[in-house]
């Protein structure tokens, strides 16, 4: 289905939603649950706003993922109604089987719904209209949907559906596709939105460059002006002023050719990392999405950085301050959530430097283990295992396998290395094989996949891996 008939059905269904949100609400609080990306902050945050504002009480928690457990957890608790969002459509037997007559369930959400058929609970999804979630709408965007008509008409939040379907990387080079790029459209002709291409620095043409610079989330993964006096260093050598009258330069304010030698500077920074900097090369330039909404100076008017904003939020363990973001709250919510995302990249740091001493480090036959024990949240493996994957220091290896307590059970993340690429493993296999055989479960992409093990298998498990690479399949 294309265009407009796709963007019809969809939104008639979000309106039937909307109206099972506002009558079950006038009688009972509601339940919401969400993921913790920026997606799913963005998609909490729109539903939250308007609950609040139709004085409807709720609670809303954010989660790493679903279980089995957690749902028949949550849904055991004393509401009329219970809202998934961003997840459960991978979860619908669990969540028919944890219901019970009194209770209503929404499951808004993006991701693929697992086959067969279901019944006493309601799905809004994508795939079922014909519509690719996976590129063409985010859980934010399915929530947006919803939010209009409980609100009963579109407002500056439709950022956060934008902002959402950037959290989750759904605007390839050419920009978006499908209803997200209705959805941009409809922000544009409403005057809270303006793409243009340029320099994708965080905080997008109108935020001061010397922050911009050092939060700009490829460069900062690349080691690049992690200091403000580097961002400094370089704008004094390409003869930049650092200020325009009393204010802190933009790069809004930089004539064509500063900009350009600006370019040229950071592009050659970039090439001396080596092939690690190649995503960086590409994110340099390209469609800037500015919320003309947000004040300027703002970092939440570049949705990009917006996005990673949120996304540091989640991973440190302070949804609270996303949600709060995403519903529109800023001040003392913002400073705070500013502060996160610093922390966040110094723990990062940290943690890769700690790495490349050899510390948390096992390397076994063309596999290198990183150890995260308790040292390293769940939340930030994943990060490392990627960042370690493109990097000098796991040349000699095939891919980087990373293990960190989550709860009671050890998380795995698993990239290839662009020799494991050449050689042509395929993680996906490799993972849901040598997780289930120690009493886990895991799978995901030929090139990047992770999963969940019991804790005390971590032994074992290295131990699977190691026999799993030399079985069919797992080599193809
Ligand atoms: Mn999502």
């Amino acid at each position: 289905m294309e265009g407009k008939g796709a963007w019809e059905s969809l939104n008639s269904k979000a309106k039937e939603v909307a109206e099972i949100i506002y009558s079950v609400g006038k009688s009972t609080p509601i339940r919401i649950i969400t993921h913790i990306d920026a997606d799913g902050l963005c998609a909490g945050g729109l539903i939250a706003k308007a609950l609040r504002k139709l004085k409807i009480p709720f609670h809303l928690s954010s989660v790493k993922f679903l279980s089995k457990e957690l749902i028949s957890e949550i849904t055991s608790e004393e509401y009329g109604l219970f809202i998934f969002l961003d997840l459960g459509a991978g979860y619908l037997k669990e969540i028919r089987e944890a219901l019970n007559s009194e209770k209503r369930v929404l499951v808004l959400d993006h991701h693929p719904p697992v086959k067969g058929s279901y019944s006493g609970f309601y799905l809004l999804n994508p795939f079922n209209e014909g519509i690719d979630g996976s590129h063409e709408i985010s859980g934010a965007g399915i929530a947006y949907l919803v939010y209009r008509h409980l609100i009963g008409r579109d407002d500056e939040s439709l950022i956060m559906a934008i902002t959402g379907a950037l959290g989750d990387q759904q605007a390839s080079e050419a920009g978006f596709t499908g209803i997200n790029s209705l959805l941009v459209g409809l922000a544009e002709k409403l005057g809270v939105l303006e793409v243009k291409k340029d320099l994708r620095l965080f905080g997008g043409p109108d935020y001061p460059l010397v922050p911009a610079l050092q939060r700009t989330y490829d460069l900062n993964l690349l080691g690049l002006f992690q200091e403000a006096k580097e961002a400094v260093n370089l704008l004094e050598r390409l003869k930049i002023p650092l200020k325009v009258g009393d204010r802190a330069i933009r790069l809004s304010d930089l004539t064509i050719e500063q900009k350009r030698d600006l370019f040229n500077e950071i592009v050659k920074q970039i090439a001396s990392r080596g092939e690690s900097g190649l995503s960086a090369l590409t994110n340099l330039y390209g469609e800037v999405y500015l919320a003309i909404s947000e004040p300027i100076g703002s970092p939440t008017r570049e949705l990009s950085g917006f996005s990673t904003l949120l996304n540091a939020c989640g991973r440190m363990g302070r949804p609270d301050l996303g949600i709060a973001l995403a519903m529109g709250f800023r001040g003392t919510v913002l400073e705070s959530a500013l502060q996160t995302l610093s922390n966040y990249r110094r723990v990062l740091a940290e943690a890769l430097s700690k790495i490349m001493e050899g510390e948390r480090t096992r390397k076994e036959k063309g596999v290198l283990f990183l150890l995260g024990g308790e040292e390293i949240r769940d939340t930030l493996i994943g990060t490392l295992t990627s960042i370690l994957s493109r990097s000098k220091f796991s040349k000699d290896f095939f891919m980087v396998i990373g293990l960190a307590k989550s709860g009671s059970l050890v998380k795995v993340s698993a990239r290839l290395t662009e020799a494991g690429v050449r050689v042509g493993i395929n993680l996906d296999s490799l993972m849901r094989r040598s997780c289930v055989r120690v009493g886990g479960i895991g799978g995901g992409h030929r090139h990047a996949a992770g999963g969940y093990i019991p804790e005390g298998e971590e032994e074992r498990f290295i131990e699977t891996i190691l026999e799993c690479l030399g079985e069919p399949k797992v080599l193809e």
